[in-house]
Formats: C-alpha cells, structure tokens, sequence
C-alpha cells in the first residue's frame, strides 16, 4: 500500500466544493481546493438547478486540485439525492434538473399511489414517503414534450461523472433513493416501473461504490490539465457518504448528518420494510458495502439558512455565530415546533412560518430573531430525541452514542442540546464527513486502504478531531416540550 491523492467532488444544497485528499493507512488529510456557490434558479416557474455552472466548478476545482497536489490518482462524486437530468437519444441533456423544492414534483402522488397503494410502494422500496422522492418526479413528467424525448434519467453525481467520463452508470447508494430500486433485491423494480408506465431502460445499469466508472476523456483532460485519471464510484449520496465518515468505534451508535437536511438514523445489515417502520416515515436507503441507512429525513438547517436567508432580505442583521451566542442565553423552549412539518419544506418566509405553526399549537410565537433561532435549535434536537428513539425501537439495534457529523457540527448549542434531548453523549465531528467518506471509499478501491468501513473509521477517529458532549439536565423537560407537539 502506498498513499494517494484523491479528489472529493461533495455538492451540496447551498455551495459544492472539490477537496484534494491524502489518504494512506496511517493517513488522512483533507484540503479543500475549490469552493463554488450551488444557486437554485427559478424560470417560468420552476426551480432548477444549475447543473452546467455546478459542472464548470467542478472542472475548475478539477484543475486546481491538479495545480496543488503532485498528481491527482482517482475522483469520486457525491452529492444530494432524488433529483436527475434526463438525456436524450443523443446523450444531451434535456433541460435543468428539476429541484427537489420544486412544488410541482407532489403533484404526481396521487396517481402514483392510485397506481402502487403506498403500503406495497413501500414493501419494495423501503423509502419515506417524501413528495420530491424521484418516482413522483418522473411521473409529473409524464405527459411532458421532454419526457417524451428523454431516453435515460441520470442522478446528478452520475450526470456529472458522465460528462467527465462518457460512461452512463446508476451508483446504487444514490439509486436507492429513488423510490424504484427494490429494496431487498438491490436491483431496479421493474415491476414499479412497469406499473407506473415508466420505460425499464430509462435508468442505467447500477454500479456499487468502489468500482471504475471510467477514465478522463480527452476533452475534460484538455480543460483540466490531469491525466487519465480514474472516476471511481463511491457513496455518490452524500448522505452516503456521510455515514462512512462517522468515525464510529463499534456498532452500537445513531448518527446525526447535519447539513441542509439532517438525517437521522443507525447502520444495519437488513433493511426494516413493517408497516410500523413505514408509519414512523423511516427510509431504507443502501450505504457503502451494503449496509442499510436506517434513517429519518429532518428538515435541519434549512430552517436557519431559510430564515438568514429571508432576514438578509429584510435589510435585518443575519450573522449566524451572533445570533447563536445570544440563543444559548434565552430560555429554553419558549417555543417549539413539528420541523417535519411539510409547510418548511418551500424556499420561503420561515419565520414566518414558524410563528403560525407556535400560534397553531397555542404557543407563544418567538418575539426576535434571536428567539427564533432559540427556537428552532430546541426544535431540532427535540426531532431529532424523537428519531433516534423510534430509530431504536424499530431496528431494535442499541445505541450508546449519537455521532454528529456535517456542518452543524460547529454548531455547538445544537450539539449540547441534542446530547441533552438524546440522554447520550454526542460526538461531534468531521465537518466534512461526505468528503472524507468519499474519499476514503477512493483510496481503498485504489489499493491505499484495506479492510472494511471498521478500517476506515478507525483511521477516521486517529486523524480527526472531534468533540465530545456529555447530556445533562433533566428528561422531564424534554418530554413536556414534546408533550406540546403531540400528534
Ligand atoms: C442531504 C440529502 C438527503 C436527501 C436530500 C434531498 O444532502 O442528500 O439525504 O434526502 O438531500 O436530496
């Protein structure tokens, strides 16, 4: 074994960055390159985004990272989930993919669920009813000028390892968000896919992390510079990702991937298909080396980033370090919310939405900006008290730590306070967990890593950082705030 440089293609919500790795058995250093801002845009009322200057980001990191490093031995792609570019007979692209926010997507869920009732929709794929999730995508397509022209659907890692490759391959972490891979199979359910009247080779043929999507074609070596570098498949779900970056010491342990979304939920063997797991909206997403990401979509720091958002709008001071110091200072749930609540998922006034959902529930609505965030932190760690205890229930694996990992990690009042609504200690960290998983899958698909996701979490937990928070007050708090909520 020898150590190798890496390049981690991570695209998020809000921004995409490309990281230069140095991985090697007893080594992981992580440089970020490049970072690009990730805009939505909405034209003639629909939110896209903007795959083709998220592409030229990803080149421009590409070349930098060739620039910084004595040579660049593999790329491996990871971003969000559910949405696709649809290609046509020739390959091009057919427009903007569609974002996930888009309100358009739920309107194809009754016909989905007259088509497939939502209980068998489930028994095979195994995925929280979310109303973006892609099968209700395709099927509010249908119909259009576009899906009739379109011969393949391709998430959006895959779309990109495309262009830089002219391989068209379905990564399977990513597949398994889709609402169309079966669940226990771990192949595409053709049976859904015939029933929802969706052509079979619309998607393309599925690939596991680890292994070569392709090598660099010589028009994306001209523009960066690199050789023919190999594109090797890895969680190319940033959620994912993510997972493997949990530098967790045994089994016994939830995680927290705390970015725009935070998904909330434990590593198993098998995925959990009861109709009680269906009830509880927990999804059976595919992680590295066929683990299951039993796990819960919450709607995270959108809600902070949705309400700067809308502030900075309004001409209002928005500095999230300052307004998180002085939340830590006003009293606990004043207030608290349903972050599940379907009203947050809309770019928006959050705020706004907030109060009605305090004054619906007979609360007092936060009075400041300061006490809105107060209160969706508390809110949040309440979701997220209530997801790793039903997460515990329903898989029936214990838990003695809860790991936070992505950007939230840096947030340390969320951090205390899910440590003190989880009656766990919670460690924290990487913040850059997708990037390090990404590139860790990378190394060890090139020879510089062996063994298995223990392996690389035991390199993870000697090279990186981490913070550890232990629970303190009391629970009866925490059971009257949920008490407030309940449904
Ligand atoms: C997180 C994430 C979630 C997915 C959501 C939408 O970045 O990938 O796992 O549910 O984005 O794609």
């Amino acid at each position: 074994t020898r150590e190798l440089t890496l390049a981690a293609v991570d695209l998020g919500a809000s921004s995409g960055r490309v990281m230069a790795a140095r991985v090697g058995p007893e080594r992981l250093d992580l440089t970020e390159v490049h970072r690009f801002p990730n805009r939505p845009v909405r034209t003639a009322g629909t939110l896209h985004w903007d795959v083709l200057g998220l592409y030229a980001g990803v080149l421009d990191g590409l070349r930098a990272a060739g620039r910084e490093t004595d040579g660049v031995d593999g790329i491996g792609i990871d971003s969000w989930a559910v949405d696709v570019g649809l290609l046509d007979a020739d390959g091009a692209l057919l427009g903007n993919p569609v974002h996930y926010r888009d309100a358009r997507h739920a309107t194809a869920v009754p016909a989905v669920h007259a088509a497939v009732p939502p209980a068998e929709l489930y028994r095979v794929s195994g995925l929280q009813h979310l109303p973006f999730n892609t099968v209700f995508q395709l099927a509010a397509l249908r119909g259009t000028a576009r899906f009739a022209a379109a011969r393949q659907a391709l998430l959006v890692p895959d779309l990109l390892a495309y262009w830089l490759t002219g391989a068209r391959v379905a990564e399977v972490t990513n597949a398994s968000t889709t609402g169309l891979l079966d669940a226990t199979t771990r192949q595409w359910a053709t049976g859904l896919l015939d029933r929802l009247d969706l052509p079979r080779d619309l998607l393309a043929g599925l690939v596991q992390p680890g292994e070569e999507i392709g090598r660099l074609t010589a028009e994306v070596r001209g523009e960066t510079g690199l050789g023919e570098v190999p594109v090797v498949a890895v969680g190319s779900h940033d959620t994912a990702s993510a997972v493997v970056g949990v530098p967790a010491r045994d089994e016994r342990f939830a995680y927290v991937s705390c970015g725009t979304w935070s998904l909330v939920g434990v590593e198993l063997e098998e995925p959990v298909l009861t109709e009680a797991s269906r009830a509880a909206g927990f999804t059976n997403e595919l992680g590295v080396d066929g683990t299951v990401r039993y796990l819960h979509n919450v709607m995270g720091l959108w809600l902070l980033q949705e309400s700067l958002r809308t502030w900075t709008a309004a001409g209002l001071p928005a500095d999230l370090a300052d307004l998180l110091a002085a939340a830590a200072r006003v009293p606990a749930f004043t207030a608290v919310v349903d972050v599940d609540d379907p009203r947050f998922l809309p770019p928006g006034d959050v705020p706004a939405r907030l109060a009605q959902a305090c004054a619906e529930t007979g609360q007092t609505p936060p009075q400041s900006q300061v006490e809105t965030v107060r209160c969706i932190v508390d809110s949040l760690a309440l979701a997220y008290r209530r997801t790793v205890r039903t997460a515990v229930e329903l898989s029936g694996r214990q838990v003695d730590v809860v790991h936070l990992v992505g950007g939230g990690a840096r947030n340390a009042l969320l951090c205390q306070l899910t440590a003190d609504a989880c009656g766990r200690p919670v460690l924290a960290g990487p913040v850059e967990a997708a990037a390090l998983g990404n590139a860790l899958v990378q190394a060890r698909a090139l020879g510089a890593l062996g063994g298995g996701l223990g392996e690389m979490r035991r390199l993870l937990r000697a090279t990186q950082a981490l913070v550890e928070y232990r629970p303190s007050g009391s629970a009866a708090a925490w059971d009257a705030a949920e008490a407030r909520l309940a449904r």
